[in-house]
């Protein structure tokens, strides 16, 4: 009997542009959707990433999301109305993958801003040190080892022969990533290394500080055998979501905090406060706490442009 009702099936939301949506299944096969034939009234917006039910051409359900990233508009095309809103870059991620190119101006500052603004939960977050060919690779990544032993860190360069083996090796199995990291980073570079074809296109930075030239645009999640899916994303502009949370980033400072005479305790001067304490006696190191008030200041003048 020839099965006249066509069955829902299984896709993932693999890039959205003005007018389609496009999508992938588990086997490979796309399907281009017009975006104005959607219910997203019902649906909701839909991200890349996320995974949908498709019947007779038509998105019929979005499954629940396992967590989703979203980052804060540049400042640049921040009308008033978007003042501080968080634009959705992807969703279902189980990495969420720092790019820190070492031919770039580098901070722990920043490093700090990244882990504050992107562990979003159900996923992992890990730096990569990427064009870990350049001189100041082995200090940025001690850098970082040392600030938050916490995280993984991984050097990546596209002149190591043996890449493919060692990202596999430090993301067992099959994951969906999304690479996050200021332009020119490398993130789509790393794409086609990995996927060993050029599916992005990349772009030279700029001479003198290497920065790059926004070259994506728009996010795209790519199948990438056998690491799982690759989610690409335009270069930051502002780093951080609208919403940031400084403690998330100092878990050696969390964990000192639950002694604080004062649960509200900024471990400015209050009185017995164990963090200052701490700091005292030596247990934590005095640079840690100024990176946390660093980034406490800088979520508070955050909190009071966007208010
Ligand atoms: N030396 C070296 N250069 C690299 C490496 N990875 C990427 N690059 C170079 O860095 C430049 C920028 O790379 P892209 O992949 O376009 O950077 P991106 O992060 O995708 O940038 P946006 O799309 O603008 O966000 C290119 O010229 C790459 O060849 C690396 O491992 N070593
Ligand atoms: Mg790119
Ligand atoms: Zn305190």
């Amino acid at each position: 009997m020839v099965n006249t009702i066509s069955k829902a099936e299984q896709f993932r939301v693999a890039s959205i542009d003005s007018k389609t949506v496009n999508l992938l299944d588990e086997n490979g096969r796309r399907l281009s959707l017009a975006l104005a034939k959607q219910l997203t009234k019902t649906l909701g917006r839909l991200v890349v990433g996320d995974i949908v039910l498709v019947a007779d051409g038509q998105v019929t359900q979005r499954q629940p999301r396992q967590n989703e990233l979203s980052k804060q508009r540049g400042t640049t095309s921040k009308s008033f109305h978007q003042k501080g809103k968080d634009q959705l870059v992807a969703a279902n991620i189980d990495f969420v993958l720092i790019t820190i190119a070492a031919d770039q101006r580098f901070t722990l500052s920043m490093v700090d801003r990244y882990v504050a603004s992107f562990s979003i939960p159900n996923a992992r977050l890990a730096i990569l040190v990427t064009k870990a060919d350049a001189p100041e690779s082995q200090r940025i990544y001690d850098q970082i080892r040392a600030a938050h032993p916490e995280l993984q860190v991984l050097r990546t360069s596209i002149y190591d022969q043996h890449l493919r083996t060692r990202f596999g090796r430090a993301f067992p199995g099959q994951n969906t990533f999304t690479l996050l990291g200021a332009s020119g980073t490398g993130k789509s570079t790393l794409i086609n290394y990995l996927a060993q074809t050029d599916l992005q296109t990349t772009n030279q930075t700029r001479t003198g500080d290497n920065r790059g030239k926004h070259t994506t645009t728009a996010s795209a999640l790519l199948p990438i055998a056998p690491f799982g899916y690759l989610i690409d994303t335009p270069g930051f502009k502002v780093i951080k979501s609208a919403d940031f949370d400084p403690d998330v980033a100092f878990p050696a400072i969390i964990e000192l905090a639950k002694q604080c005479q004062f649960s509200d305790c900024r471990h400015l001067s209050e009185p017995g406060c164990a963090v200052r304490q701490a700091v005292d006696a030596g247990a934590l190191d005095p640079a840690v706490l100024l990176r946390y008030q660093n980034l406490m200041r800088e979520a508070q003048l955050d909190q009071r442009r966007h208010r």
